[in-house]
């Protein structure tokens, strides 16, 4: 039987991508044998006598599956935050990064809108905090859509995985996508249409060949609340933090009033940024009023 992954979902209909054939399925099949219903990204085995009326037979096992977009076997995540139109905000791409290590996707962050800095002042800062986030683990990419770089920025990225493109509204994720494959003529937006949308816009999840790899332009997360996360797991999702939390005093410490804390320390010398800091801590108390307190 042939095999392919599922590129797009919609209306009752499961798009297989075979290298270049793309096969319209239905999946029932699948839906009697094993109850699952595929997803957009899933490695499937299916028939099909002509490109129009297949059907999924089988859905392999899952490396991952997001409920919201929903879509599994997410390589990486690609976090797009603009330097400036939007600003660039440390607070809104933490909250992005707990909620991708939470789900165990490895994140990457690219800073786009480079061109559109006009100050020192604004490109030392984004610079400035690029590299707090490089030191960190992360991998950071600058670029822009006027940058002849774009793709050679990217693609050694996104070639050979699924990738979903996360960020807020009018960062220029689409844009980027159209550098990289300028036939796709992906609608994109300048901000003041941008609040007037969201509502009418139907999204449906579609994974698009960029490369040899796969991406979905989605808004990524539809809700960024740390639904199903306790204080517990939101070290992990600091990776400073949690390389350092072996040598706070005592086992469990939430690195919020407890002495001898290695965390508060790494924060008083500097090793840990501030703001960073200051973002865990918000997210605690937003996970403790989360809870009924009695
Ligand atoms: N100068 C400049 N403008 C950009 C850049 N990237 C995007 N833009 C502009 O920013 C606006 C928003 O870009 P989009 O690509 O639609 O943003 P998006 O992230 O896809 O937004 P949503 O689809 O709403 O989530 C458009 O007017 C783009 O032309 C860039 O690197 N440089
Ligand atoms: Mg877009
Ligand atoms: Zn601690």
């Amino acid at each position: 039987m042939p095999q392919g992954k599922i590129v797009k979902a919609l209306s009752g209909f499961y798009y297989v991508q075979d290298g270049e054939r793309l096969i319209q399925c239905r999946g029932r099949g699948v839906f009697r044998k094993n109850k699952v219903t595929p997803l957009v990204g899933d490695e499937v085995e299916y028939q099909a006598d002509n490109d129009q009326e297949g059907y999924v037979l089988e859905v392999f096992s899952r490396k991952n599956e997001l409920i919201r977009p929903p879509i599994c076997n997410v390589d990486q995540a690609i976090l797009v935050f603009s330097a400036v139109e939007p600003d660039f905000s440390t607070s809104l791409l933490d909250r992005f990064l707990v909620l991708i290590e939470a789900n165990d996707i490895n994140p990457v962050i690219v800073i786009s809108k480079m061109d559109l800095i006009l100050t020192d002042e604004v490109k030392e800062k984004v610079l400035s905090f690029a590299k707090d986030y490089e030191k960190i683990g992360y991998n950071v990419v600058l670029t822009s859509t006027v940058e002849s770089t774009v793709g050679k920025d990217l693609l050694p990225i996104l070639n050979d995985k699924i990738s979903v493109f996360a960020g807020q509204s009018g960062v220029g994720k689409s844009s980027l996508l159209n550098v990289l494959r300028p036939e796709l003529e992906l609608k994109t937006d300048d901000i003041s249409t941008h609040l007037g949308r969201g509502k009418h816009t139907t999204r449906h999840v579609e994974l698009i060949a960029v490369g040899s790899g796969f991406v979905a332009d989605t808004p990524g997360f539809s809700s960024l609340e740390f639904t199903g996360i306790e204080v517990e797991d939101l070290t992990y999702c600091f990776p400073e933090m949690h390389e350092r939390s072996g040598n706070c005093k005592f086992r469990g410490c939430t690195h919020v009033k407890e002495p001898a804390c290695a965390i508060k320390e790494a924060v008083e010398s500097g090793e840990i940024p501030q703001y960073r800091y200051e973002h865990y801590l918000t997210f605690v108390e937003e996970i403790r009023e989360r809870k009924p307190r009695y």
